[in-house]
């Protein structure tokens, strides 16, 4: 059984969608999301596309090389050589709120059907990727540096990615071997994973026990055939389409409402009927509250709030960090609170949108950005609620 060693999984049903068992596929309820600026561990995606690969740390080396020759580091010597460095990133699936994207005009998307929740916010240490590139005399040795992961398939294909050199040379690339002050855990990539802030969550490579830089991308699957935005005339993609189609690598600027939210799937809600209770009905407001990030290490401006499909827009609070110029990796955390006399007894719809500080902004709509695979959508978030008062 090649899933023999993935890990028990403490309160998943609690904390989860569950999207599939055998590869562990599991997105973090909206309410679950919000409750906290980091995103503790257990609560965290995960997004496996095989088994959570055996590793004996004893006998763990990292390879890195240029794919002729390679050096090999211990786990102890990565930690004892290099200087750690911490970063706090977002990390989101291109395929975050790919169910959204099925529609009638356009038909059904191919991939995990994800609501808002394959996304979350950590604090990462580990070395900088670039310091560990340089100490081999290995920077802009080649133009991309691809991971390769202990995850194999029988026929030993292994999940890999690659990112530019260029994106490699920047400050905030890890190697990293902790989240949130612990060791990774199994389901995130124990001993070491690459977490590549700024781009979609596929570029940070679990497991990673190769590091190889090269004048190619990833021959991959995820890099070759996966995680591409193909033409909306695509409805079966076959190889030469992606092949002229560049991968994703940054993402693109996102929000989304969860709370109010159901405890259901949010994919299977349709009208979401809320009670106003607590500090709700003591203020007289119904609270929303959200994420959103900028991708790419822009910094969220503004998230608004619209009751009526975009005509007239209230601008929410954000919680965000004091972050560098074009390095705001951490998510931003927003709410609102609007006066329950200010509400329609029907139903009625809210959407969310933001904007980051390059004035790039979120579509109304996913029709104009549909792609056969679901990646990327980015558009508007609704929900409906009816307020039972
Ligand atoms: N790395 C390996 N080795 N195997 C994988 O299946 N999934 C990728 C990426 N790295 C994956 C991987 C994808 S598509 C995403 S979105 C993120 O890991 C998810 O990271 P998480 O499970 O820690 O949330
Ligand atoms: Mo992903």
């Amino acid at each position: 059984d090649l899933f023999q060693y993935d890990p028990e999984r403490i309160n998943a049903t609690e904390n989860f969608f569950i999207r599939s068992e055998k590869p562990f596929n599991a997105e973090t309820k909206p309410t679950v999301l919000v409750s906290s600026f980091l995103t503790p561990i257990e609560k965290f995606y995960v997004r496996n596309h095989m088994h959570v690969p055996f590793v004996n740390i004893n006998e763990f080396k990292l390879e890195i090389g240029d794919g002729t020759s390679a050096y090999t580091l211990s786990y102890d010597d990565l930690k004892d050589k290099y200087q750690s460095h911490t970063v706090t990133s977002a990390l989101q699936c291109a395929g975050n709120r790919r169910a959204a994207m099925n529609n009638d005009a356009q038909g059904s998307v191919q991939g995990t059907p994800w609501y808002v929740g394959a996304i979350g916010n950590a604090r990462w240490t580990g070395v900088k990727l670039r310091d560990v590139l340089e100490s081999f005399g290995l920077l802009n040795e080649g133009r991309h540096v691809q991971f390769v992961g202990l995850d194999c398939d029988t026929s030993q294909r292994c999940y890999g990615a690659s990112i530019p050199m260029e994106k490699a040379l920047s400050d905030d690339v890890l190697i990293a071997y902790e989240m949130n002050d612990e060791t990774l855990t199994s389901d995130h990539g124990y001993p070491l994973r690459i977490v590549v802030p700024g781009t979609v969550g596929a570029r940070s490579v679990k497991w990673v026990n190769r590091i190889i830089v090269s004048n190619e991308e990833s021959d991959s699957h995820w890099q070759k055939a996966d995680y591409k935005v193909l033409p909306p005339s695509i409805k079966q993609p076959q190889q030469v389409d992606y092949d002229r189609v560049p991968a994703i690598q940054e993402s693109n600027v996102q929000s989304a409402i969860c709370y109010p939210a159901s405890t259901e799937d949010g994919n299977k809600v349709k009208i979401l009927s809320v009670k106003p209770t607590g500090e709700d009905t003591k203020n007289q407001t119904l609270s929303i509250k959200g994420y959103a990030v900028g991708g790419g290490g822009r910094q969220v401006q503004n998230v608004q709030i619209s009751l009526d499909h975009g005509k007239t827009w209230l601008q929410a609070d954000l919680e965000q960090l004091a972050q560098p110029y074009m390095r705001a990796w951490a998510w931003t955390l927003w709410s609102t609170h609007i006066p329950l006399k200010d509400l329609p007894s029907e139903p009625f719809d809210i959407v969310c949108r933001a904007m980051d500080i390059h004035s790039n902004s979120q579509p109304d709509s996913p029709l104009g950005i549909w792609n056969v695979r679901g990646v990327m959508n980015n558009s508007w978030h609704k929900i409906t609620l009816k307020i039972d008062a």
